[in-house]
């Protein structure tokens, strides 16, 4: 084993044990990597020793932070941590902060001093962050100011969270500390590659969070895999999407892969479908993340911006609808990129280059990944059969004191929970959560299937299908709608979006029941709570047993 530089040995001390770990795979030269590691030194100050100091590196709307300014804050963050706030290698630290230059900034410094980034969402209350206090054992956290009410509550539920220091809007008690004389270098902690540096948060829908540990090799193995063979972003690209940075969607797209290529990102603390367009179009940027939603949000206002200047399109977190995909292409020309990732992978390990996109499909494996479909047992399954998403490769799931590992990971493999088809290309076909597929008269159906016929009609903006309980045929597949603005919702709409179904797809999938709403229920990451709407369905059937 590579010597850690942790003295704090706590992660590594709750990784699971060696036997529950998938097996990690590093066949690509690329990823042959070094005993010793830091990522903020790799992604970071690799650019100044190169002379690209000068080049942007992180901004808002209003300002732009070089290479050099955000190496010297991120420097600056280091020496009051480790000099102010006695950090030791190992320990975690908490961020708290909307999409700010500063908030990356904390975690490549939290990095760069061999602590370990625990960053979470802003939308997050008191409750929530005090769970992730006491999980990961945080005493540390470093919070934008306009997010502090919520974390001083959480330190009167917490009480091992022991100092809070915030920055911007108001005292601005960072900024103090960083601005002392000799704070503008810092040696990058000496870590191992293989010591942890990331406690990713599972956005988990039911349960207790899970908190995923990544290695600093997983930030450069998502970019050497990903990053180099599917997105193939350049310098002079400038990235712009609406994840958080807490979610590692998020943390990839607009921190990892521009910072991996020397290009330069645009952060945005606010991301509706208007306010991502006109950053596109005012900030000419060249490559998007975000969700399939937000696509689908923002075609109707495309045509009053100007998106020349784009050249990229990443949609994660949910299947790309077919029509989404099209209608998106037929707008801008641009061929959205879908991919399949996860918080326990870090990021994308399905996804396709534009050359070699199937509409309708999440891909093919990134270059370095495996990926499978098993049955019940783990045997695999053959081409066009469903069944169980296994993958492994470089990056793989870790958690962190959790029984539940022995779920994710299966002899050595990666199971994610979602059902798949392979086809004999070798291409991924997504149908739905395991857990929520419809069973129907026996039948098996996916609810994104029927969601994708859907949205193929011109009246549904958006949709959300589930299995409602039925007396006859165990669960009927139920549809909820939102309709375009103008549209009517009456008994002809309901009949009209039966029969384009029927028309669409095999018609034993069609949805007998359609109920029209004003909106979703969506998570923090943007994915349809599906229990939600199950649980809504299941209501409206026992009050209709009952009258
Ligand atoms: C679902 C998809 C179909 C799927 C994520 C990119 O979403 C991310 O992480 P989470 O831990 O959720 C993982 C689950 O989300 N999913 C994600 N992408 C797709 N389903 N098509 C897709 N393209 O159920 C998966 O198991 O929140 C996505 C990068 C980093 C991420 N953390």
């Amino acid at each position: 084993m590579i010597r850690s530089a942790h003295i704090d040995s706590f992660a590594r001390d709750n990784l699971p044990p060696r036997e529950l770990w998938p097996e990690f795979i590093f066949t690509l030269p690329e990823l042959r990597f070094p005993d010793r590691l830091n990522a903020t030194a790799e992604l970071l100050d690799r650019w100044l020793e190169r002379g690209h100091g000068d080049r942007p590196c992180m901004g808002t709307p209003v300002e732009t932070w070089t290479y050099a300014q955000m190496a010297e804050r991120v420097n600056r963050i280091a020496n009051v941590l480790t000099r102010d706030l006695g950090l030791v290698p190992g320990n975690r630290v908490l961020l708290r902060a909307p999409n700010t230059p500063m908030m990356a900034a904390a975690y490549f410094a939290v990095m760069k001093a061999g602590g370990v980034a625990v960053a979470t969402m802003p939308l997050l209350r008191a409750g929530e962050l005090a769970v992730i206090v006491e999980k990961a054992r945080i005493a540390l956290a470093l919070c934008d100011g306009r997010l502090n009410d919520e974390m001083e509550k959480c330190r009167a539920l917490a009480p091992r969270l022991d100092r809070v220091v915030t920055w911007g809007g108001g005292a601005g008690a960072l900024e103090n500390l960083m601005s002392k004389p000799g704070y503008e270098t810092f040696a990058a902690c000496d870590t191992a590659a293989d010591d942890v540096c990331l406690i990713a948060f599972t956005s988990g829908t039911t349960g207790e969070p899970k908190g995923t540990m990544h290695f600093h090799r997983d930030l450069l193995a998502t970019c050497d895999t990903y990053g180099r063979h599917v997105l193939r972003a350049r310098a002079g690209d400038k990235f712009v999407g609406s994840p958080p940075l807490a979610f590692t969607f998020g943390f990839g797209g607009l921190a990892l892969f521009p910072l991996h290529v020397g290009a330069s990102t645009l952060l945005l603390e606010r991301t509706t479908p208007e306010d991502l367009l006109g950053a596109i179009a005012t900030q000419r940027a060249t490559i998007c993340f975000t969700a399939p939603t937000a696509y689908r949000a923002m075609l109707g206002k495309v045509g009053d911006h100007d998106l020349s200047s784009l050249r990229k399109c990443v949609s994660a977190g949910e299947a790309l609808p077919k029509a989404t995909f099209e209608a998106w292409l037929a707008a801008t020309g641009i061929k959205i990129l879908d991919g399949i990732g996860s918080t326990e992978m870090l990021h994308i390990f399905i996804g396709s280059p534009e050359e070699h996109i199937r509409a309708g499909s999440t891909g093919r494996p990134v270059p370095g990944y495996e990926a499978k479909v098993i049955d019940d047992e783990g045997r695999k399954v053959p081409a066009g059969t469903m069944g169980r998403l296994a993958v492994r490769g470089p990056t793989g799931c870790r958690y962190l004191n959790d029984p539940r590992q022995r779920k994710y990971v299966e002899n050595g493999w990666n199971v994610t929970g979602d059902t798949y088809v392979m086809d004999a290309d070798g291409y991924f076909w997504y149908q739905a959560r395991s857990d929520d597929m419809i069973v129907s008269a026996g039948y098996n159906i996916g609810g994104p299937e029927v969601e994708a016929a859907l949205l193929a009609h011109p009246a549904v903006a958006e949709c959300g299908v589930v299995g409602a309980p039925d007396e006859d045929r165990g669960q009927i597949v139920k549809a909820y709608v939102v309709l375009h603005p103008g549209q009517v919702a009456d008994s002809a709409m309901t009949r009209a979006l039966q029969e384009h179904v029927k028309a669409t797809i095999a018609p034993y999938k069609y949805p007998r029941a359609i109920e029209f709403v004003s909106a979703l229920p969506r998570t923090q990451t943007g994915k349809l709570q599906r229990f939600e709407l199950r649980r809504m369905a299941a209501n409206a059937s026992h009050q209709k047993l009952a009258s």
